[in-house]
């Protein structure tokens, strides 16, 4: 269900969630945070529902927290923000990685802050031609976070983690695209079909082998070759017990196209 500050719009097996906040460029306040988590659960628990979009309303993805709610009262030091990154971020970022269903963001803007870091907690990252990613927490004494830390160096490698990230200065989509840390720029006027294409496509695919290949994809962060192709093995048993890897296989073999259920068992 829609809320004032996270559309939901489900079709097709595609839920649409679009921040609305687009008079303060989608900033995240708490009453934003708790729709989009209440939206992702009900996403992760919706049979119907076989891929996630994320977008922005307006000129602007998201410009990360609103820093309005976390205003420095008089000389007092800012509100302790590690509890906001404990009840509200970090649960936001991991639920997106763990959603057992591949999660598009279609960013149609700027993603600032924890808004360009939740766009890359994202599995495929889309952005339009116009659109610019700033690691803005350098501009007011903070530290990346959102995962923005971990995600960058892995994307782009260090050297380019640590310009991103102290010299803040945003990066184009087209640069985005080029350097590796998201999957594809789209001319503005196309972002909405293209991502609405590429949706579709996902809504109809073998949805529990993605997950498989999600959860493999993660763990490859930290773990050893070995450890890895251990991995590949068993998540290999699980998605080839599926309804679906069969039907891919005889598909394949009868030369027509595959009709896939998105389902375990
Ligand atoms: C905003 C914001 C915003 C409130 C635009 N807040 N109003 C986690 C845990 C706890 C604590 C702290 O942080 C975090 C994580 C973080 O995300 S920290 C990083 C927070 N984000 C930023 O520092 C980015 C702040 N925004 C900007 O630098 C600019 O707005 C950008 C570069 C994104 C866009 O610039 P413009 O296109 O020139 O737009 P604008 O600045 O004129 O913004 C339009 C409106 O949106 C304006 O409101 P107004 O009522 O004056 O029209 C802004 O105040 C408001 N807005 N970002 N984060």
């Amino acid at each position: 269900m829609s809320g004032e500050n996270v559309l939901v719009a489900k079709s097709g097996g595609v839920t649409r969630l679009t921040l609305h906040r687009p008079d303060k460029l989608n900033a995240f306040t708490v009453a934003m945070h708790a729709e989009l988590r209440a939206a992702l659960e009900a996403a992760s628990s919706d049979a119907q529902c076989r891929v996630v979009v994320l977008t922005g309303a307006g000129r602007a993805f998201c410009a990360g927290q609103d820093l309005a709610e976390t205003r420095p009262v008089g000389d007092a030091a800012v509100p302790d923000s590690g509890n906001r990154l404990e009840q509200w971020y970090n649960p936001l970022v991991r639920r997106i990685a763990e959603l057992e269903k591949p999660v598009i963001c279609a960013v149609n803007g700027i993603a600032a802050g924890a808004g360009a870091n939740v766009a890359l907690a994202c599995d495929l990252v889309f952005a339009a031609r116009s659109a610019s990613f700033l690691q803005a927490f350098a501009r007011i004494g903070l530290v990346p976070d959102a995962g923005g830390t971990w995600v960058l160096p892995r994307l782009v490698g260090p050297a380019r983690a640590r310009g991103l990230t102290m010299l803040a200065e945003p990066l184009s989509a087209e640069k985005a695209e080029a350097w590796g840390l998201i999957w594809k720029v789209v001319d503005d006027d196309k972002l909405e079909a293209e991502v609405s294409a590429v949706a579709a496509r996902l809504a109809a695919a073998a949805t529990y082998g993605l997950a498989l290949t999600k959860r493999a994809l993660a763990q490859s962060a930290t773990n050893t070759l070995a450890q890895q192709l251990d991995l590949e093995r068993d998540l290999q048993g699980l998605a080839s017990a599926s309804p679906d890897a069969a039907e891919g296989i005889r598909a394949f073999l009868e030369k027509r196209p595959a009709k896939f259920t998105g389902s375990k068992a």
